[in-house]
């Protein structure tokens, strides 16, 4: 048994992206093999439980005062911080400097928190923190405390800091140059470093190499409990029905069905990459062009939502785009009637969408990167273990030629794809889950955990 101090900046309900859901999970299954949990999270207006604490902060030479909620989530103990800017609903924000206000509000406050506890109930065996956003708690409970630190990164910012907020933050010393990059000081203060997958480690060696000797990975989970086609509203028609069903709701009629759901950005997601694979079969391949279906789902940069939009009103007997937040639960239903799930990510740390399309059955075209590469086992590797198909990520050519393979293969080859389906269920249910990645964090709270060697390579 563990007691383990955890920091984030999202823990559910409070959510902006996969961090949420990633921090809650490890948290909840550590408790659940049998350890002690203390999450450390600023409230971002969601207060809720009991107050346990206030304190002063002496900041810019004023004072702050802080207070702390405490509530038990699903046998964690989840300690909310508020003050003024740590209410604030921007979970990232308000602007730049609130959130980094609020980043060191919450660090210096940490420190009280953990005084008043350890007063009372003792000291943690281990702090983990996650994200560069709770580096200057880390490194203040670093200095206080020195308890051993795993630091999880679950996605490199590789932002810049201007260092008097590690002055105000009352850690100069970790400021010797005018702009500090955080996710640096925070693999610095830290025993052991630790990201999402394997490929990605590799992929950002540039920035891991610093730290050789601590660096490993920790693969993330899949809530297989949710993502379960026992839960999906007709989950006693054939999937072929299911699929004619929910492209009806949708104004669509049967085909051969993609999905791609996530956010419209230019950097990471690849929306563009898909949109324009789209419009090379449109315009060179019109019969296959003409069985398939398509459901573009996200939101984000207004030109991508345009251009979208645009090929949804050429195309409208193929194409649904649809650019707003779909209910959990009808997103499962998607995943649980298309054929096909396209990711299409430039990078992806570990990547959630592949995961979730697998354990309710639809089969995963993705890029070759990150977490998305180690997960799916693709078709051209290894036909009798293959979940899903791999391509280059960036090329809209070597897409749109896996999106042709896959749909003719549903015609010539439904065995095939049942077997890929049923494979990939396995491979979410069994080698993804939250028990192994916890069990690999306790090892690396121990420290007695492989690492990623470059002359091993
Ligand atoms: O799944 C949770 C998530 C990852 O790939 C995802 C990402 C941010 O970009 O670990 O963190």
């Amino acid at each position: 048994m563990m007691k383990i101090l955890m920091l984030g900046f999202e823990y559910l309900p409070v959510k902006v992206g996969g961090l949420a859901e990633a921090i809650t999970s490890i948290a909840e299954t550590l408790t659940k093999i049998g350890n002690e949990v203390w999450v450390f999270t600023p409230s971002h207006g969601h207060i809720e439980g009991e107050k346990i604490f206030e304190t002063n902060i002496v900041i810019y030479g004023g004072k702050e005062r802080i207070k702390v909620y405490e509530r038990a989530q699903n046998g964690v103990r989840v300690f909310a911080f508020s003050s003024n800017l740590l209410n604030n609903k921007d979970v990232y924000g308000p602007g730049w400097e609130g959130m980094l206000g609020k980043a060191v509000q919450f660090g210096k406050a940490s420190v009280g928190l953990l005084n008043y506890l350890i007063e009372k109930e003792g000291k943690p065996d281990i702090l983990h923190f996650h994200d560069w956003h709770t580096v200057f708690a880390a490194a203040l409970i670093k200095k206080y405390f020195q308890l051993p630190a795993t630091f999880t990164i679950h996605r490199l910012n590789k932002s810049k800091i201007p260092a008097h907020y590690f002055h105000t933050a009352h850690l100069g010393e970790l400021a010797p140059y005018p702009d500090i990059d955080p996710e640096y000081v925070g693999a610095y203060i830290a025993d052991v470093v630790t990201t999402v997958s394997k490929s990605y480690l590799w992929e950002e060696w540039d920035f891991y190499r610093n730290f050789e000797g601590k660096a490993t990975y920790v693969y993330n989970g899949i809530a297989c409990d949710f993502w379960n086609e026992k839960l999906l509203e007709n989950k006693d028609l054939p999937r072929e029905e299911r699929r004619r069903k929910i492209l009806e709701t949708l104004g669509l009629s049967d085909g051969i069905a993609f999905m791609f759901i996530g956010r419209f950005d230019k950097g990471q997601k690849g929306v563009d990459t898909l949109l324009k694979a789209v419009e090379d079969i449109a315009e060179n391949n019109p019969t296959e062009f003409s069985k398939m279906r398509f459901l573009i789902i996200g939101k984000g940069d207004p030109e991508l939502e345009k251009w979208a939009h645009a090929l949804g009103s050429r195309y409208p007997e193929n194409i649904k785009v649809i650019t707003e937040m779909l209910k959990r639960e009808f997103t499962r239903e998607l995943y649980g009637s298309v054929d096909f799930v396209i990711v299409p990510s430039y990078f992806e740390p570990f990547g959630l969408v592949q995961m979730e399309a697998m354990c309710l059955g639809a089969i995963p075209i993705g890029s070759a990167v990150g977490g998305i590469k180690d997960t799916i086992i693709s078709l051209d590797e290894d036909e009798e273990k293959a979940t899903g198909l791999l391509v280059p990520p960036r090329d809209p050519n070597a897409l749109a030629g896996a999106i042709l393979k896959m749909s003719q293969l549903r015609e010539k080859d439904p065995e095939l794809l049942s077997k890929m389906r049923k494979n990939g269920k396995r491979r979410s249910k069994e080698d993804f889950t939250w028990e192994n990645a916890c069990k690999r964090y306790i090892k690396a709270y121990r420290n007695d955990i492989d690492k990623a060697v470059e002359f091993l390579r």
